[in-house]
């Protein structure tokens, strides 16, 4: 099967507590991601504004912004077949209270804060993973990977 590239972030909340980000790196493995890309960053307010100007007028745009803003992060391009889908359905629903309820296991559900503080990121759709792994690896190019290494990963 061929693999699909995704964009995932493990946000400030979660680097914060190495046992919690220790235990999404062996979800990462448990679920066959390959690991293409990983990086820790920080944020200046004005790319968290940049990266979320989709929700730019809701009512939780400051609080997301500043709390993206607010501590370490680490990025990753993970790899596998669906791996956009495969990456958000281990994420869990947007909010905590209702991934707890409906996808208990999920990471969003175990480690989640609030609606705002959830733990985890991912692309949703391929052209989103596209500028997504554009924003944070910008010397990435995601045909070339493609083309030259995707064949050698293929199950
Ligand atoms: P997702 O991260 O599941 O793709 P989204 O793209 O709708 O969700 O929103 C981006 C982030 O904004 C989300 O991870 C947390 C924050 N957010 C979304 N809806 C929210 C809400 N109702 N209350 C508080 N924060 C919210
Ligand atoms: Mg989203």
């Amino acid at each position: 099967k061929a693999l699909q590239l995704t964009l995932a972030i493990v946000k400030p909340d979660a680097v914060a507590h190495p046992l919690i980000l220790e235990a999404l790196h062996q979800k990462i493995l448990e679920n066959n991601f390959i690991v293409i890309r990983s990086r820790e960053l920080v944020w200046k307010r004005q790319e968290s504004e940049r990266f979320y100007a989709e929700h730019a007028g809701r009512f939780f745009y400051q609080r997301l912004v500043e709390y993206m803003s607010s501590g370490p992060m680490q990025a990753y391009i993970l790899a596998r077949d669906d791996a956009i889908s495969r990456w958000r359905e281990l994420m869990g629903p947007t909010k905590v209270f209702r991934a707890r309820y409906t996808s208990p296991s999920s990471m969003r559900a175990l480690y989640g804060l609030t609606d705002t503080r959830n733990t985890t990121h991912g692309s949703d759709s391929v052209e989103s993973a596209h500028r997504e792994i554009a924003f944070f690896f910008p010397e990435f190019n995601v045909r070339e990977w493609m083309e030259r290494s995707e064949p050698f990963f293929r199950t």
